[in-house]
């Protein structure tokens, strides 16, 4: 049968075709469907793990025990799971083990662009990159039989367009799942003590040359010979473009994009008058061709940063200007830069952040939206789980200056994900540090996916749920407080305290995410809107970044009854939740209810 998949659901279906009996992710655009989809298979047993370092460490487990298992994550959570990752490509594995990296060029959603190509050569694991939906399940049958075959973890590397783009797919029937999982002590193997490691070391290496050798023969390493007067090596999407751009042009188009079958690209190199290594991020084919001695055309006329498209191959090929580049027939779409949802609890937090006037260490989710004016209320923002650290750094170099400066600012998911070491470290090491943690229920950012603290596993059954409040506690702080954040005045009551205490205070905004109320029916609450004569149009409201909060010039015929006034404030009814924050600002009472019109 064939259907129309997104890559991340082949990857989901080609990993059910091959019998994977364990898959374990953290959420990541653009990643996070694969494992939403993985886990509607029956018999496969899928977890959102706390983190990309755990799902690696589960997966692995898996297969040590003979099980097909699959970790998948974005480009930066191969980070996170690096420790494990360059250990496990000495160890090897039983069952197969595929790890899924989904790359982001052009930061869709991501706080860098690194290319994970390199992560293969660095952890020295194999690595294959589909092209489309099709070659995104294929991809990952063939990944497993690699894994078993050589003994190895294997990367599947994807971007953001394959990840979310759809295309055919001939569906096959699953796979008989393996013999049995089994315990099998081999301390040689999957103990790395120096001792062990130094034996499996070698073993690593000679992996790698076998699977140079498997890279001639690897049928989707593929030449497709045509006009030999230009002559491309790709692979992924970028195969796609240059594809769409020449397609007469002759091809060397990589379903492995490490390691590189050597010998097969000095072959196209002779069949072809002019080389291109069509890429994007890294000169990662490039480097490799130029140490083969071979000349090779690349960053010298293709971008080094962000996403490429047609006109990007034909730029750098035809030398085409960037004017022509640009598609005329594209109609102008106005720009709509990010903000939080109107009702979102985040919000009334930062209007009082932005009050206090503190330095927030921010952290990575929907919040940190608020760097965006009005609210102005997030100060840095490098990585998940780096926030309480950062307010750590500050305090303990800043001194006293620091008290009642600096606040950390983290939601819950990645609290769980990594901020509770950071915690630790600030109870252990006597840190002044005041620590929100916003606690909206879910990991909204990434589409709503449950964690340890939502009492739900990926399969919709209920589980243990974390106590904030207790873990707090647990690791030595001892000031702990729950705030609802929909009640101003209470909440900078709290805030203004906790950030002035010379000691390590936790605040957790306890409210959840607009997103269930909308999406989960839970029932409206009443909308608002402005009594125009009661709004003297001081603009206090819009200070909140409410979507639905409007500004509005008046009427010639309303200018003239209130002469004092420019404009007024509009609540836009198909946008407002009722949260009520706005109207707590009002300090004249002008933004009501709307049942309280007679
Ligand atoms: C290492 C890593 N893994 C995953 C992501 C993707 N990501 C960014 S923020 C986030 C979690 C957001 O959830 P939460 O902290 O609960 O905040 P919310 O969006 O709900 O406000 C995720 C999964 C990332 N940026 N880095």
């Amino acid at each position: 049968m064939k259907v129309i998949l997104s890559g991340n659901e082949a990857i989901a279906r080609g990993a059910y075709e091959a019998g994977v009996v364990v898959a374990t992710a953290y959420p990541g655009t653009p990643s996070t469907e694969i494992l939403e989809n993985v886990a509607r298979y029956e018999g496969v047993y899928a977890e959102w793990s706390p983190n990309e370092k755990v799902a690696l460490e589960v997966a692995t487990g898996a297969a040590i025990g003979g099980c097909r298992a699959l970790a998948a994550m974005k480009h930066v959570g191969v980070n996170v799971a690096a420790d494990p990752l360059f250990t496990v490509s000495y160890t090897g594995i039983k069952g197969g083990l595929v790890i899924i990296t989904a790359d982001d060029p052009e930061m869709h959603s991501s706080q860098n662009e690194q290319d994970n190509r390199n992560y293969a050569k660095f952890a020295k694991v194999p690595m294959l990159e589909p092209a489309d939906s099709q070659e995104a399940k294929d991809f990952i049958k063939q990944a497993f039989e690699l894994s078993e075959r050589f003994d190895t973890p294997v990367f599947v590397r994807t971007t953001t367009r394959i990840s979310h783009s759809k295309s055919v797919v001939e569906l096959s029937e699953p796979q008989q799942r393996p013999p049995k999982p089994a315990l099998e002590k081999q301390p040689g193997k999957y103990v790395m003590v120096p001792a062990h490691a130094r034996k499996r070391h070698p073993l690593v290496e000679k992996r790698i040359k076998d699977l140079e050798a498997f890279a001639e023969e690897f049928p989707e390493n593929r030449m497709e010979i045509q006009d030999t007067s230009v002559g491309i090596i790709t692979s992924g999407t970028c195969y796609q473009y240059a594809k769409e751009a020449f397609p007469g042009y002759s091809f060397l188009k990589l379903g492995m994009v490490y390691p590189l079958p050597k010998n097969k690209i000095r072959e196209f190199a002779q069949k072809v008058k002019k080389l291109y290594a069509f890429e994007e991020l890294d000169p990662f084919f490039e480097e490799q061709v130029k140490a083969l001695g071979i000349e090779i055309l690349g960053k010298e006329v293709f971008p080094l940063c962000g996403e490429f498209d047609p006109g990007t191959a034909e730029q750098g090929i035809r030398g085409l200007s960037e004017e022509k580049k640009k598609d005329e027939s594209l109609p102008y779409l106005p720009p709509r830069p990010p903000t939080m949802c109107p009702g979102c609890p985040h919000r009334g937090l930062f209007y009082a952040l932005n009050k206090l006037k503190v330095f927030v260490a921010g952290d990575i989710g929907c919040y940190t939206l608020a760097c965006l004016p009005p609210l102005q209320a997030v100060d840095t923002c490098i990585c998940m789980g780096a926030s309480i650290g950062h307010a750590m750094g500050l305090d303990k170099a800043l001194g006293s200056a620091a008290l009642g400066k600096v606040v950390a600012v983290i939601g819950d998911s990645t609290f769980l994900h990594s901020g509770i070491t950071g915690l630790l470290d600030v109870a252990y090491n006597r840190g002044a540090c005041t620590i929100i943690i916003l606690d909206n229920w879910t990991t909204a950012m990434t589409g709503r996916q449950d964690h340890p603290g939502t009492g739900m596993t990926v399969k919709g059954e209920p589980t243990s749920k974390v106590d904030y409040v207790k873990l707090a506690k647990a690791l030595g702080v001892k000031q702990v407080k729950k705030v609802d954040p929909f009640n101003l005045k209470m909440l900078q009551t709290i805030l203004r305290r906790e950030v002035n205490r010379p000691e390590p205070s936790v605040i957790i905004s306890d409210a959840p995410c607009v997103l269930f109320r909308r999406i989960e029916k839970a029932g409206p609450r009443p909308v608002l809107y402005v009594e125009s004569s009661d709004c003297i149009g001081c603009k206090a409201c819009l200070q909140l970044g409410c979507p639905a909060l409007e500004w509005v010039t008046l009427t010639q015929e309303t200018a003239a009854a209130q002469p004092k006034k420019k404009g007024e404030a509009y609540v836009n009814p198909s946008l407002c939740v009722g949260c009520e924050v706005c109207s707590q600002i009002c300090k004249k009472g002008a933004i009501k209810k709307r049942d309280d019109r007679s």
